[in-house]
């Protein structure tokens, strides 16, 4: 007992569900406790905290993954291994789709754990030696991903600026057999405009520093980040921590087949060397022939066509063409990964997805990219919210267990200040956008105040002072989120809302993509892909398409700041979900399922019980000797405190089925 105490003073304690007292201190203590040891990773019941080390830890290879393969979850210490674990067995054993949500905000490590998992699965799963080439492709897409859809901001050096659904499918052995991958919202203004101290997407300066000789020279392109007007903006086109060189060659020997790909890459930095003169009537006039002439990278047949454009109409236009371009040739790679990781075999497969998206950010000036990036963390914590506290306390209540409700704080309120049909901002975005006339940002702000003005989590400059002490500027709102507050500045709002070509523009690039790779795409879809368009049914499929088992990363950022990592333990709900956790079931089933499974445990149930199935759990339980405190029979499941006590059933199961000498008939009958 004395040895355990100290174990726990001395690395804390793993579960936080175990804690004795669930004060937001002691949480803290025991996750600085365990962070100063690299214990990065603790649990609420299976919820996985995780704490961002900024260093490398000999904890993600090989024999790690050996360790956790096949493991009950708690039995070991907390990891992301056993999170995906435990989500692949449960998936296989109960055949349904699983679900591993990952959220934090910018920098916390999504995107590193969500690599850790697919790793886990590549590496971990069986395989047979055709079925190699897709776990091949599932880590293979994922620097070329990288390399186009992120980049660095103050954040983060390698932050993602689009959200990234993936899909891994398995067959009935749990072999993976396939992958999908969903992207939305690629932060396309960045290909034009980077903010200070952030760069463009990487794989612009991976081919400018990596390109070979020959491809440099082929594509018209100068060995210089600093040439390029595209590149330059945020004046740190060289990082010290990011090597464009290597990532160039992990990029290209991935991307080998698709050579042309790097000539559109190219032609998008020409794009933004091109510079406007202005004649005699106003007009602008192209006075750069040396970046043209590589504007056409596969050799389409052109036309020329003359638009009468003011040097800022030009720009705005070239600017529009080149975030198009970059978007289009996105999704394009995205559809290409997509098909080389496609199964076409029909047989029935199950599914685990993993959601990682950029994190919430707060800047110095926000813009509408932040307002969409948090408007998206304010849809996962809503998701989250109906998941696991909302869905968890409906359950018991559902299911007439005695229940004392958690109180936490539902953030749909933002999510509707944001969504709502006809009076959210995004419709009032869109209306001022299609409104013909005299439609700008700060008349969209105007019909904002007019309709927000009283909304508690909406602050327009006349009730700033009122209500937060913190002035805010003409152009500004501020929205008071989950997270924190934020506050945008509206200019570009409509611009970037609407994104579209200028119509002529769009025109010309619809005929001349008609022979090039980019054909297949539906060019005005990508155009007209407003954020609650692509946003909405997104969250909304997964929602239908999945069995959740809220199997949850949730990744707070490291270096033991105790301020920063309060507020976020403080927004993120934990304390909440710790209470939940604490005084509700680990695990629960359906009769029926529970029966099915364990029956051969029980001689009144073995081999056929006849009567109603919770009273078969009940002979069945009690057979086992669970005590009164650790299970609840509910109206259609039974409901058990811990997960050890199912363990040990799970543990006599295999046992018996050993014994019974019947494994694979049994499993083949009682999966
Ligand atoms: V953003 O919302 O895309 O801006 P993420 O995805 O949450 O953000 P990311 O996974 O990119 O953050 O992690 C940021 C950096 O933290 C990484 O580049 C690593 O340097 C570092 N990191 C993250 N997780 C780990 C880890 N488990 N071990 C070591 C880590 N370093
Ligand atoms: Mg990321």
């Amino acid at each position: 007992m004395e040895g355990a105490l100290t174990a726990r003073d001395r690395v804390g304690i793993q579960d936080f569900v175990l804690l004795d007292e669930t004060t937001e201190t002691a949480f803290l203590s025991n996750l600085n406790k365990r962070f100063s040891k690299d214990l990065i990773y603790t649990y609420i019941g299976t919820l996985l905290v995780s704490v961002n080390p900024y260093k490398e830890l000999d904890i993600y290879n090989r024999k790690q993954m050996d360790i956790y393969m096949g493991v009950n979850f708690f039995e070991l210490p907390p990891h992301i291994y056993a999170l995906a674990d435990n989500a692949y067995h449960t998936m296989l054993t109960e055949f349904n789709n699983h679900f591993i949500l990952i959220s934090g905000e910018s920098g916390a490590g999504k995107t590193e754990a969500s690599k850790k998992i697919l790793q886990y699965y590549a590496i971990s799963c069986p395989s047979t030696t055709l079925l190699n080439t897709v776990r091949d492709k599932m880590l293979k897409s994922n620097p070329v991903l990288e390399a186009f859809g992120n980049a660095k901001t103050l954040k983060n050096d390698n932050s993602s600026r689009f959200g990234k659904y993936m899909d891994i499918q398995f067959d009935s052995q749990g072999d993976a057999v396939g992958g999908h991958i969903l992207n939305y919202l690629l932060e396309k203004s960045r290909v034009v405009h980077q903010n200070h101290g952030e760069r463009n997407f990487h794989i612009f300066y991976q081919l400018v520093e990596g390109g070979e000789d020959d491809l440099l020279h082929q594509l018209g392109l100068e060995r210089d980040s600093l040439h390029y007007n595209y590149l330059t903006q945020g004046e740190c086109a060289i990082v010290f921590s990011i090597n464009d060189k290597n990532d160039w060659k992990t990029v290209k020997n991935a991307l080998q087949v698709i050579d042309h790909l790097f000539g559109i890459v190219a032609s998008v930095l020409h794009l933004g060397n091109v510079q406007f003169d202005s004649d005699s009537k106003g007009q602008a006039l192209l006075n750069n022939n040396a970046e043209t002439k590589y504007l056409n990278p596969t050799k389409i047949r052109c036309k020329r066509v003359k638009i009468p454009f003011t040097i800022d109409h030009a720009i705005y236009a070239r600017d529009a063409l080149a975030k198009a371009i970059y978007g289009l040739t996105f999704t394009w790679l995205v559809n290409r990964i997509n098909g080389s990781m496609e199964n076409k075999d029909s047989s029935r497969k199950t599914v685990i997805g993993l959601l990682d998206i950029y994190g919430f950010e707060v800047f110095y000036v926000n813009s509408f990219e932040q307002f969409c990036i948090n408007y998206c963390n304010e849809k996962l914590q809503q998701l989250f919210i109906q998941l696991t506290l909302k869905a968890e306390q409906e359950e018991y209540e559902a299911e007439n267990i005695e229940w004392e409700p958690v109180q936490f704080f539902n953030n749909k309120i933002i999510c509707d200040l944001v969504e709502e049909k006809h009076r959210g901002i995004i419709s009032i975005l869109d209306e001022e956008c299609l409104r013909p006339g005299d439609a700008t940002d700060l008349t969209f702000l105007e019909r904002l105040e007019e309709k927000m003005g009283n909304h508690p989590h909406f602050v327009t400059h006349k009730l700033a002072d009122k209500m937060t002490r913190k002035t805010l500027e003409r152009g500004d709102f501020r929205l008071l989120h989950y997270a924190g507050e934020v506050t945008y500045c509206v200019v570009g709002f409509l611009d970037k809302n609407n994104d579209l070509l200028y119509r002529n523009i769009k025109d010309v690039i619809n005929s001349s993509l008609t022979v090039s790779s980019l054909s297949h795409m539906d060019l005005t879809d990508e155009l007209l892909g407003i954020m609650t368009l692509m946003l909405c049914p997104c969250f909304g499929n997964m929602m239908e398409s999945f069995e959740f088992h809220p199997f949850l990363g949730h990744i707070i950022t490291g270096q033991f700041d105790e301020a920063l990592i309060r507020h976020q333990v403080k927004y993120l709900g934990l304390m909440e979900h710790l209470r939940v956790r604490r005084a509700g079931f680990a695990y629960r089933r359906k009769y029926e399922v529970f029966l099915k499974r364990y029956k051969p445990l029980c001689p009144a149930t073995w081999p056929h019980w006849r009567g109603m199935p919770a009273d078969g759990v009940e002979e069945l339980v009690q057979h086992l000797g669970y005590l009164p405190n650790e299970y609840k029979m509910g109206r259609t499941k039974i409901f058990i405190r811990h997960p050890r006590t199912l363990y040990a059933t799970e543990d006599a199961y295999e046992k018996c089925k050993h014994e019974l000498g019947e494994s694979t008939r049994l499993q083949a009958k009682y999966k």
